[in-house]
């Protein structure tokens, strides 16, 4: 029988499906310390670690020698893992991509929609009883269909985005990916960032988290946007440059912002919650309890594969 540790509470699916094993459940909402992923990597067959539970290089090293084999990681991002130590320590890494681009694009559109409508605005103004009824020119947002879209990022979840807009709002997509991509959906590749946010009224990011993304976005594309378009955030925070952010947002520079990922989760900087134009979401993107199943399932899927001897089904 192999060990395996998990790291946070799941689903009861999730764990159901490793009953053959030793599961050793830290059964919490917030991520593990240093110390138990140490201990964790030391005693167990394979970790299902998720975001928060952070594995640098010197965590890593300092666990040394490692018994696990496996960290199979419940989310299609890793950049709290370091790919490169893990694997010089014996390590894989998997991740669980496809099973979340349907909720994740969803909730793009959520954000691209509730900004753009100021529906945040007016629920609050609704929940604290101040409506004083409907007149011709409360609350005009900016109409969606028919605008542009820019996509950063034509990933998966990019393309999944794309093609809500285009097939369920008539947008037009324009888009920046690092390599040359022809998504399934009308859309035209355009060749920098900035070129992105110029011709968009709405940006959204998706492109992966890490080193190679940190504020990706920042000052100058947030200034090539302009005073009437919207950012939408549903990657990782620090792809954009959040001080700039709120400096942009702070002087009209764009309309508006749509979050569900910030630089320091859980910190939300006072100044955001501050604005109206801004809807704030809590990192949400996966978060049906039918893609949470099957990003638990697809975890423990490569969990499965290793201790069967065969390979990983999602190895990043
Ligand atoms: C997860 C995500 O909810 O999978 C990801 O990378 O951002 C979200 O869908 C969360 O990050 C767990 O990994």
């Amino acid at each position: 029988m192999a060990r395996v540790f998990v790291t946070r509470t799941y689903p009861a699916e999730v764990l159901d499906a490793l009953s053959a094993h030793e599961v050793v459940l830290r059964d919490k909402t917030t991520p593990a310390s240093r110390d138990t992923l140490i201990a964790a990597l030391r005693d167990h067959d394979a970790i299902l670690p998720t975001l928060g539970d952070m594995f640098p290089a010197d965590l890593l090293k300092a666990a040394g020698p490692i018994r696990a084999r496996l960290l199979a990681n419940f989310g299609v991002g890793y950049n709290h893992i370091d790919v490169a130590a893990a694997r010089a320590h014996g390590l894989a890494v998997t991740n669980t991509p496809g099973v979340l681009t349907d909720a994740t694009a969803d909730l793009a559109l959520t954000l691209i929609l509730a900004t753009a409508r100021r529906a945040g605005e007016g629920e609050r103004l609704v929940r604290a009883g101040n409506w004083q009824g409907w007149h011709p020119t409360e609350l005009l947002g900016m109409q969606v269909t028919g605008r542009t879209v820019g996509i950063i990022g034509m990933g998966r979840i990019g393309e999944a985005i794309a093609r809500r807009c285009h097939f369920g709002f008539g947008m037009e997509v324009v888009f920046y990916n690092r390599s040359a991509k022809s998504p399934d959906v009308p859309a035209r590749q355009l060749d920098s960032i900035e070129a992105v946010a110029r011709a968009a009224d709405i940006v959204v990011v998706a492109v992966p988290g890490g080193a190679e993304t940190h504020h990706l976005v920042g000052a100058g594309t947030l200034a090539a946007m302009g005073p009437h378009a919207i950012l939408v955030n549903i990657a990782r925070g620090d792809v954009v440059d959040e001080a700039a952010l709120i400096a942009a947002l702070e002087a009209g520079q764009i309309a508006g912002a749509g979050l569900d990922v910030y630089e320091h989760e859980p910190a939300v900087p006072e100044a955001l919650r501050r604005m109206e134009n801004v809807t704030l979401l809590p990192h949400l993107g996966s978060a049906t309890l039918e893609t949470r199943v099957a990003m638990g399932l697809k975890a423990v899927e490569n969990i499965l594969a290793l201790f069967d001897g065969k390979p990983l089904v999602s190895p990043v």
